[in-house]
């Protein structure tokens, strides 16, 4: 039986992972924590177990995993890329220590772990296009450097203790739930959004800029399915490169406006977040995570936007 605590549960994938996890496990077999309440999570902190955990104190997070028995710890306490570049210490501190003591506990503990890495764990002179499972990894960015150590600190904890630990690079992720928390690829939501509400956007990111993307009931699937995968089967474990689609500002733009005709798109971009962009990879070969695990994301571009524009207009009330 599973006993599952998730790290930074309130966020962009914690507020929908833990709602799932509870409908497979049971609720009162995951504990959701963050290391502070936010407003607007009352309904997921009501509905099952609940601790403020911040990963940067070991104490505390060993007191949570040794209360409720947790045998799987969901890292997704972090700081994205775009924050990260404002706050470089803060950044390390929370991926860097944080990662480290999730991964000390579970090793105490016997647990497994899940953390996700990022396409930021690429940089510009990794491939960029159907960029391979195993390649160049020199991010430029706080967010990225973290990512990639992470990586690799997760494969010595398996190699050397044994510590079942597992994890994906996600690339952007796009939900109508919660809002992302700073990150890179934050547009491709906002977007959404602003096409509902003013029929124009406004565009962080240039024209022509390609970043993988995925819908968030794929981005569930994968952690679930890995979760759950055969270990004699998995060759890669941290992390597997994972993606559904591939896009740009005008083609993002030319999905909504099958829905939405009259939706403009316009610039103003940001030199720090379009660096980060060009940075990374345009598109990953994820052949991997379908080989090792059965990887099959069910979304593509345009039924992303379909059902991103059906719910968002039910919560903005529209
Ligand atoms: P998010 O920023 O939306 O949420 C992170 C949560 O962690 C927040 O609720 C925040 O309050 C909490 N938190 C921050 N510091 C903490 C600490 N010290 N202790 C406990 N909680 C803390 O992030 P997310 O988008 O849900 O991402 C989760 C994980 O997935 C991260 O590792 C991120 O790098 C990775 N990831 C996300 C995306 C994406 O597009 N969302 C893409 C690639 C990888
Ligand atoms: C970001 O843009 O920082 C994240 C990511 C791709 O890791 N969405």
């Amino acid at each position: 039986m599973r006993k599952i605590l998730i790290t930074g549960a309130l966020g962009q994938i914690g507020s929908e992972l833990t709602v799932e996890l509870r409908r497979i496990y049971g609720a009162n077999n995951v504990v959701a924590s963050n290391r502070r309440i936010k407003e607007g999570h009352e309904k997921l902190i009501e509905s099952g177990p609940f601790e403020i955990v911040d990963i940067t104190n070991g104490k505390q997070l060993h007191e949570v995993v040794k209360k409720h028995n947790i045998n799987t710890i969901i890292n997704l306490a972090a700081i994205l890329s775009a924050v990260g570049e404002k706050h470089p210490e803060q950044c390390w501190n929370i991926n860097m220590n944080g990662l480290y003591n999730v991964l000390e506990v579970a090793r105490e503990e016997n647990c497994m772990v899940f953390t996700p890495s990022s396409i930021a764990a690429f940089g510009p002179t990794t491939p960029k296009d159907k960029t391979p499972q195993d390649t160049i990894q020199r991010p430029t960015t706080m967010y990225g450097v973290t990512k990639v150590a992470g990586e690799l600190l997760c494969d010595y904890y398996f190699l050397k203790y044994g510590v079942d630990t597992r994890g994906v690079r996600f690339p952007g992720l796009i939900s109508y739930e919660t809002l992302p928390g700073g990150g890179t690829t934050d547009y491709a939501v906002h977007i959404y959004y602003d096409a509902l509400k003013n029929k124009k956007y406004t565009s962080f990111i240039a024209k022509g800029t390609m970043m993988d993307m995925m819908y968030m009931p794929d981005a569930l699937d994968a952690i679930i399915q890995l979760m759950e995968a055969d270990p004699s089967k998995l060759i890669h474990r941290n992390a597997f490169n994972v993606t559904a689609m591939s896009f740009d500002p005008e083609m993002i733009a030319a999905s909504i406006r099958k829905f939405i005709p009259e939706f403009e798109l316009d610039y103003d971009v940001d030199p720090v977040r379009q660096a980060i962009a060009e940075s990374w990879p345009n598109s990953l070969d994820d052949s991997a995570a379908r080989e090792e695990w059965g990887w099959n994301p069910k979304y593509d571009l345009d039924a992303m936007t379909k059902d991103m524009l059906e719910k968002l207009k039910v919560k903005l009330g529209l």
